[in-house]
């Protein structure tokens, strides 16, 4: 079905031949769901820039379809208004929502007096099949009309990776059992597109924001500002009929009445015969909305020359072979399992698909395959996606890192507002810099934030080398960061001891919040803090360390806290405690609980959650995988027995971290069993939500699962700048 032959020769010219192999196929026969909102996230094409949800092709804008549509473009969001019983200071005023702007892939299709935007065509899906090694979504439906008039329809799709602003989308259309006039209208005339998604899952966004399509006159073809009314951003979109391939029928660029451009094409259509349309979309870089107003011809033309002259075809060779080296760094060979092989690579791929790398954004939560989590980026980023890219395209880490530095005066106004004269606050979730986090207790207290930051950056610089990374932005972020403890945590005198404590804070753990002394954020912290030590000392003496005001005095007090950091810990039961008082909570018996009451958060009130011992991911735990020196493989037990059987799993972060766990402690089934679900998370749709979009942290848990776990690959910055294999106990 694919057209490799027409794909990889070109005027006889043999430009590129990929074998193409079922191992990088997901072929919709293979898949247990066959759900469309399910499809539509697995059949995403994106390139980090942008995503587009594999919809129904004629569903439109009208609430007869059942879907959730849509173009998602990195950082492209609007504000909403949260509305707070009591709202108090520093509360954020509003949310972030990334945007769904129109589905490109969307077709009007008229066949005699039949209209698609008005009658309800029936569409079946008979294949479809995403080519993970060129990029290319290749689907054929079935379509029949109200007075059962059918056709077929094959949609071919990618977005470019190697031209990042590119999204391109070819449709034939072969009637089955009719001769008769067809009409085709590619015509985007809206935004804020209607959706028939009742989705009461509170992890799904149910805000959505407010935008303006202008389309931009005369151009030659369809060009579009679009515009977001509170964010004040703007974007430019412009697309193009390649008019030389398919000459018959022709198609034309026209105006309607009301001063709306777009594509048509009208022919009379044989029974059998097949008739081919493509377009090329440039999607633009987000401006700020009065840029994109005062400049928006100037940035049209930049558009126009990524898609003129240019063809389906030839876009599509550039972006299979920038895929294709991509697989020569990134791939990972599984042998014995081919479905945890396709998993992982689906993993591979998607993580490739989401990574902003504009240095202007990051990875949302969900990818770009929907607003879920409202297409905020997380500690999921750092923690879990980016030693993935660190390893393999350490050029994309960087510009992920980069967003963090973008922001990072930011963070230091959030730090200052709050009330804190110094330092530096990350947003838990955000877009743009700014909290996005009205449910502060699991939200804005998951302050651990910006260690991960740090611990990524250390991470980054161990494994390139990056000096020059280092010296202008790297260290920057870990000592504003370091800062930022000294401020939020305080000495004081515990269980008779002078000791440094970081109290009323949330951990990873979202089943319990606004504790004293987390382990995971106090070892974090401590690691923060001593990274702020060693570069201080390295670069003293320096116009960097002078350009930010170190002192010497500022570090010996950061020598002290991390010194006198207060880690919790049971000496009788020899575990780690993820908080001081986590004992006197009410132990929780999981094994009692109905297994329809999983996930609990969508269960109980999350006060209910905080009074017991249960956790709802991998929390202390981490602590133990990512600092492993100095840790017995006894303690490291003593922790996994502790915490495993009082963990849900209900975040999808948190089975992979305990597959690295289970392997390190040597309990090799649970490590593979845990590896097994995690890497299985979307492809087999393990959470059920994965029609609201991927789970982009666990993606990238799950090729940590096989990294760190079972290669035994021991890389953290703890241990300096090389990779070992085989991890050593003291
Ligand atoms: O960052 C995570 C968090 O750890 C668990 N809840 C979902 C967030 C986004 O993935």
């Amino acid at each position: 079905m694919v057209k490799l032959s027409q794909l990889f020769y070109a005027g006889g010219t043999v430009l590129m031949r990929i074998e193409q192999s079922p191992e990088f196929q997901i072929h919709l026969q293979n898949l247990r769901s066959k759900e469309p909102l399910f499809l539509e996230t697995i059949y995403n094409v994106g390139n980090g820039h942008f995503g587009v949800r594999d919809s129904n092709p004629l569903q439109g804008n009208n609430l007869d379809y059942i879907g959730s549509p849509g173009l998602f473009i990195n950082g492209f969001f609007d504000y909403n208004d949260v509305s707070y019983g009591e709202k108090y200071t520093g509360y954020p005023e509003n949310d972030q929502i990334i945007n769904r702007v129109f589905d490109p892939r969307y077709i009007r299709i008229k066949v005699a007096d039949e209209d698609s935007a008005i009658d309800h065509f029936t569409v079946d899906n008979i294949d479809k099949n995403l080519d993970m090694q060129t990029g290319l979504l290749h689907e054929m439906f079935s379509i029949t009309t109200p007075e059962n008039r059918n056709f077929n329809l094959v949609v071919e799709s990618f977005s470019s990776l190697s031209k990042l602003n590119v999204y391109g989308i070819r449709y034939s259309i072969i009637p089955t059992n009719f001769d008769e006039d067809v009409e085709i209208i590619k015509l985007h005339n809206y935004v804020n597109q209607a959706t028939h998604q009742q989705n009461e899952d509170v992890r799904v966004s149910q805000s959505i924001g407010e935008m303006q399509l202008d389309f931009i006159p005369d151009n030659g073809q369809p060009s579009y500002l679009i515009t977001t009314f509170r964010s004040q951003q703007g974007i430019i979109l412009t697309f193009q009929a390649n008019e030389n391939v398919a000459p018959d029928p022709k198609i034309d660029y026209f105006k309607d009445e009301n001063n709306q451009y777009g594509y048509r094409s009208k022919y009379h259509a044989k029974k059998g015969s097949e008739k081919n349309f493509e377009f090329l979309f440039a999607i633009g870089d987000i401006h700020p909305l009065v840029n994109a107003r005062v400049y928006a011809d100037q940035y049209l033309s930049a558009l126009d020359n990524y898609i003129r002259g240019t063809s389906f075809q030839s876009e599509l060779m550039a972006s299979a072979q920038v895929w294709q080296t991509f697989w020569l760094h990134s791939d990972v060979k599984i042998d014995g399992d081919p479905q945890i092989q396709l998993c992982l690579r689906f993993n591979l791929f998607e993580l490739n698909q989401s990574a902003g790398r504009d240095e202007n954004t990051s990875i949302p939560a969900k990818g770009l395959t929907g607003n879920g989590y409202g297409g905020h980026f997380f500690w999921d980023t750092e923690m879990f996606m980016l030693a993935f890219f660190t390893y393999t395209q350490p050029q994309i880490a960087k510009k992920l890192l980069m967003f963090r530095y973008h922001t990072l005066n930011i963070a230091k106004q959030q730090a200052s507002e709050f009330g804190l004269p110094k330092g530096a606050m990350y947003a838990w979730r955000t877009i743009n810099g700014y909290e996005s986090s009205s449910y502060w207790l699991a939200g804005m207290a998951q302050f651990h934030i910006n260690a991960d930051i740090a611990f990524a950056i250390e991470q980054y610089y161990t494994i390139t080398g990056d000096d020059d990374f280092l010296k202008k932005y790297g260290f920057e972020i870990i000592l504003e960061t370091a800062r930022f403890w000294m401020q939020y945590g305080n000495f004081t005198e515990l269980d008779g001891k002078h000791v440094f404590v970081i109290n009323k804070v949330t951990g990873p753990d979202e089943y319990s919040a606004l504790v004293d002394n987390n382990y995971y954020t106090n070892v974090m912290a401590q690691f923060n803090l001593r990274l702020a030590i060693k570069y201080a000392e390295k670069f003293k003496a320096t116009d960097i360390t002078s350009r930010l005001n170190v002192s010497d005095k500022e570090i010996d007090r950061m020598k002290q806290a991390a010194e006198l950091m207060y880690l919790p810990y049971d000496k009788e039961k020899n575990v780690k405690l993820q908080f001081q008082d986590f004992e006197q909570l009410l132990p929780m018996h999981l094994d009692q609980i109905d297994q329809s009451l999983f996930p609990l958060l969508l269960h109980y009130h999350p006060l209910m959650l905080y009074r017991y011992q249960v956790n709802k991911q991998a929390d202390t735990i981490m602590a133990d995988i990512l600092f492993p020196k100095g840790n017995t493989k006894e303690q490291l037990i003593a922790d996994y027995d502790f915490y495993e059987p009082i963990t849900t799993h209900d975040s999808s972060l948190s089975k992979a971290m305990y597959a690295i766990a289970a392997s390190r402690a040597g309990k090799k089934e649970q490590s593979y069993d845990f590896f097994s679900q995690a890497v299985k998370t979307d492809l087999l749709d393990l959470h059920h939500n994965t029609q609201n979009g991927i789970h982009a942290g666990s993606l990238g848990a799950a090729w940590q699962g096989v990294v760190y776990g079972f290669a035994g690959v021991v890389n953290n910055a703890e241990h300096g700048a090389k990779v070992t294999f085989g991890l050593e106990f003291n």
